[in-house]
């Protein structure tokens, strides 16, 4: 018989590195992970790695030959400013690695004659507000509104939620006999905020990249507008949002794709909290127009009122906790033994 494993792709990265800490202190069931890098060492210890390509169908097949997968945590993307640069190759891991694994969740769920569960978490990309006066007057956008993106990464996500959606609720729906269905659900972050890692290749990435460079004493030109304002979650919430949506009864679930939020903060009043935690920080303001045009299509907040209602869903770290007992003192911990 196989072995019952819970598979994490793209588990090198900033939510991948948070998510096997809390799976291994809490999961009975083998963590195996996928990324085309290997995890750091203390990740390496508590799950089965296979550091390979997503799109490597003989992987994949080894890996369910060996492993009755019962839910997957899909991560592996190439983010919004990294797509831009190569869009073709952000549509085969964004879309192609999704529609791959979306095939093999469902072969699988016919197999365990029972739904694979299927986490996707995407973001406030899969928005896009035509102009400030717009993102203005739409503080808090719903899951249905504005759907409209401009990266490529934004376009690959929306596609890939209905994808989702459609392996889930639809599959075969011509067919004599419907199949076990797996059981697809996505969240919609806004820009995430880690302690312990740096984001990279995407263009929320001037809030953690002000407070780390600050923690180390290495001057910062932030690429947007003061002015500039998207919604910020810690990491931890992130993580919670992630674990309590995948241990949500299916009946209480009104939809499949759900907005979650903390706080929003102009990216001057992100500075001053920076700042104030670290005196002598370097930070400037030399706006990138072009990434520039991609931070003000984002949302400056998301209404996530139906993962309220349906889940329980709500932040534990608001904008003060965020800073004041998260992020600053263990970034400065981070720091101070290097
Ligand atoms: C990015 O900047 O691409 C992501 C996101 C907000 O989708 N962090």
């Amino acid at each position: 018989m196989r072995k019952k494993g819970i598979l994490i792709t793209g588990a090198a990265g900033e939510i991948g590195d948070a998510l096997i800490k809390s799976l291994a202190a809490r999961d009975t069931h083998d963590l195996i992970t996928m990324d085309l890098r290997p995890l750091t060492p203390e990740n390496a210890r508590l799950v089965t790695h296979i550091q390979g390509d997503l799109l490597d169908q003989a992987l994949l097949s080894r890996m369910v030959s060996e492993y009755e997968i019962t839910i997957i945590y899909h991560l592996a993307a190439l983010l919004s400013t990294r797509a831009e640069f190569s869009p073709e190759a952000a549509h085969k891991v964004n879309v192609e690695g999704t529609m791959g694994l979306l095939k093999l969740a469902s072969e699988q769920s016919q197999w365990r004659g029972d739904p694979v569960l299927f986490i996707f978490p995407r973001s406030i990309a899969a928005y896009g507000m035509p102009d400030l006066e717009t993102k203005e007057n739409f503080p808090h956008v719903r899951e249905w509104e504005w759907n409209y993106p401009v990266t490529m990464y934004g376009c690959n996500k929306l596609y890939c939620e209905l994808l989702g959606t459609y392996f889930s609720d639809h599959f075969r729906q011509l067919a004599a006999e419907r199949p076990v269905m797996l059981d697809f659900r996505s969240v919609r972050f806004p820009g995430l905020v880690s302690a312990y890692t740096v984001p990279s290749g995407g263009t929320s990435d001037y809030g953690p990249e002000m407070l780390h460079a600050a923690a180390q004493g290495v001057p910062y030109a932030c690429f947007v507008r003061p002015d500039t304002v998207i919604p910020f979650m810690a990491m931890p919430d992130a993580v919670s949002a992630l674990l309590k949506l995948a241990s949500a009864p299916a009946g209480k679930l009104s939809r499949r794709v759900y907005n979650v939020t903390s706080f929003s903060l102009t990216a001057a009043e992100f500075q001053e909290r920076v700042c104030r935690a670290f005196p002598g920080a370097q930070i400037s303001f030399a706006p990138d127009l072009k990434r520039q045009g991609i931070v003000d299509s984002w949302p400056a907040g998301l209404n996530d009122h139906d993962a309220r209602r349906d889940w329980d869903w709500s932040p534990e770290y608001d904008i003060d906790r965020s800073f004041d007992e998260y992020l600053v003192p263990n970034i400065r911990k981070r720091y101070q033994t290097k």
